[in-house]
């Protein structure tokens, strides 16, 4: 053998020096602080998941897109870092892409990075294997859309795609990575040279001061005021500021779903147990961080008492959503932290409380109102309604505040958000502005593996089924996930029949008295039936405490569910009348 000449030696090295598209992501999401991927493996992506492994990221492989998709946008929701969902082409990637449209429309930061095929072959539509052009299908879909087709690029790609998510009002973004780019080289010191580190990548917005003036002149000048906390003031992660606007304003609150626990629920401003009340007779509104959208009735209407003179004060990061229903009189346009800091200084140490009359009334309702809900609560029927099942679930919250709660259903979602108290901020995760079934165990999933804390996943066993397979991942994983499926027998309940008296069941009705425990069984998990509260707040004790991947099959009474729980009134029959 004889020995390598100088110049051999730096060809050789010179070779070792190169690095290739898949190392190029890895390495760009990793600088970028991004340590988990969620996601399925497939042609052309299996070596990016195995590769991203061995690299020390954390790669949650998922038994079906939409999950994994889920699970990136609970991730982003939780930790303002964009979650990332990792897909093969087309049926992966339209598989992905419910939940990169569903991160969307609630403002969460997620990225759907999906292989893809050719380029040549899907502009010529020659039929390649998974042809799609899903950067065309993705863009009305979602916040922003890019394609990287050069090694050289995916550094400002991946910095792009990043941006695009976190910035302003947050959302999903796709990125398109044909296979090809995956196997490219380059020499590694320039693919290093080429990656981005974004800086500041969700810049504070400052309101103007003439508007922080405005909002305070239309907050001083109110009777009966009210402050709604939305999801947006939940991701914002301002809860200490947001605490100190409520106390020091001593105006009654109303936590949004999600934005439950910003303040405990439990705390003397809360004015949840007042709902109807306090939307129908407040003169002025506070919105930090929520849209008057459906689930506001649009701002307008029987819920907000017919008035047609309310004022609305609206923080949000995105100007366009000002007077999208109905006119707002003062705009604070900004991130959730800065605007409100703003307004805690303009109003200085000598500011009024709002007048007793108000606040004694809300207060009173509430009272009321909750004093009838343990009554309800108290009672003991078997088989369990939705209340007496919750008391249970309350219970263990109570006990767990650091716990997740990830709900879905109609009842299920609706009983469990008026009777469940929250206490910390983030830990409520539900089906959102779309009420979209099928988040259950994405969510889950994520919940457990970015924070490290137990989940209690409260599922109708309809909006179960739509996830129910990843009860596998979640196993897989060794997650602390503590699954309890409200088992009523089908969508909202049981007991329909089908209108023409043939075989086939109603279309609401599910085979009765499935074993809903027996899929976590099959699994390794823990399956357990609940017949009773009292069985039912058992069995998750031993679970939160054990930490084992559980599914407890809660038997409710099939009557018990309303059609569409609280929102009757959407379906057409009931609209028409
Ligand atoms: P909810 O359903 O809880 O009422 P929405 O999803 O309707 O809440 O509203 C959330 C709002 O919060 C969106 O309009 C979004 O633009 C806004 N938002 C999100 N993040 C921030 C932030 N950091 N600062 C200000 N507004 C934000
Ligand atoms: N498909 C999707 C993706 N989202 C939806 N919201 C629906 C269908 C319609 N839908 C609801 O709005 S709630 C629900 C469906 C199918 C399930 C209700 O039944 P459940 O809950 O068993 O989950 P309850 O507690 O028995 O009402």
């Amino acid at each position: 053998m004889t020995a390598s000449t100088p110049n051999e030696t730096t060809a050789v090295q010179a070779q070792a020096a190169q690095t290739d598209g898949f190392h190029l992501v890895i390495d760009a999401l990793k600088l970028n602080g991004i340590d988990t991927i969620f996601g399925l493996p497939g042609i052309p992506i299996t070596d990016l998941t195995r590769m991203a492994q061995t690299a020390g990221m954390r790669v949650i492989s998922f038994r079906h897109e939409q999950h994994a998709g889920n699970a990136a946008a609970a991730a982003g929701f939780l930790t303002q870092k964009p979650g990332i969902c990792l897909t093969v082409s087309a049926p992966g990637f339209l598989n992905g892409l419910t939940a990169l449209a569903n991160a969307t429309t609630n403002c969460f930061p997620m990225i759907l990075i999906s292989g893809s095929s050719e380029r040549e072959i899907v502009d010529l539509q020659q039929g390649d294997y998974e042809e799609m052009d899903q950067l065309a299908i993705a863009k009305p879909l979602c916040k922003a859309a890019f394609r990287i087709l050069h090694a050289q690029d995916i550094g400002v790609g991946v910095a792009r795609a990043i941006r695009s998510a976190l910035s302003g009002r947050p959302g999903g973004v796709y990125l398109d990575m044909p296979a090809k780019l995956f196997s490219q080289t380059m020499d590694a010191v320039a693919g290093a040279a080429s990656l981005i580190q974004v800086v500041d990548a969700a810049p504070r917005q400052i309101p103007a001061p003439d508007a922080v003036q405005r909002a305070l002149d239309v907050l001083k000048s109110a009777q009966k005021p009210l402050i709604l906390l939305g999801k947006g003031a939940a991701y914002a992660q301002a809860d200490a500021s947001i605490r100190a606007l409520v106390e020091r304003s001593g105006i009654p609150y109303l936590p949004m779903s999600m934005a439950k626990g910003i303040l405990p629920d439990t705390h003397g401003q809360c004015a949840s147990a007042a709902r109807s009340h306090v939307l129908a007779e407040a003169d002025v509104v506070l919105l930090i961080g929520a849209r008057l959208n459906w689930l506001l009735s649009h701002g307008k209407g029987k819920t907000w008492g017919g008035s047609t003179t309310r004022r609305f004060i609206q923080i949000d990061i995105a100007p366009t959503e000002m007077d999208s229903n109905v006119p707002i009189a003062a705009p604070l346009v900004g991130d959730v932290g800065s605007c409100v800091d703003a307004l805690l200084a303009g109003m200085g140490s000598n500011w009024a409380e709002p007048p007793a009359e108000w606040t004694r009334a809300v207060y009173d309702k509430r009272d009321k109102n909750q004093a009838k809900m343990a009554e309800t609560l108290a009672k003991n029927p078997s088989p369990m309604n939705f209340q007496s099942a919750l008391s249970a679930v309350r219970e263990v919250i109570r006990e767990n505040p650091e716990a997740i709660l990830v709900n879905e259903g109609a009842n299920t979602l609706d009983f469990t958000r008026s009777i469940v108290d929250m206490y910390l901020p983030r830990k409520r995760l539900d089906v959102g502005t779309w009420g979209i079934m099928g988040i259950g165990m994405g969510f889950s999933v994520a919940a457990a593996v970015v924070t490290g804390k137990p989940v209690i996943a409260v599922e109708g066993d309809s909006a179960f089924g739509f996830s129910g397979m990843e009860v596998e991942t979640i196993c897989r994983y060794h997650l602390p996930v503590c699954v309890v499926v409200f088992n009523n027998n089908g969508v909202y309940r049981g007991t329909d029949v089908n209108g023409s008296g043939g075989a086939d069941v109603a279309p609401t009705v599910f085979v009765k008295g499935a074993r809903y425990e027996m899929m976590m069984q099959a699994f390794g998990g823990v399956g357990v039936v609940a017949n009773t509260p009292a069985e039912l707040g058992a069995a998750m004790r031993e679970a939160v405490a054990s930490g084992k991947p559980t599914l407890i099959n809660a038997i409710i009474d099939e009557t018990a569910g309303t059609e569409s729980g609280r929102i009757t009134m959407l379906n057409p029959q009931t609209a028409k009348k």
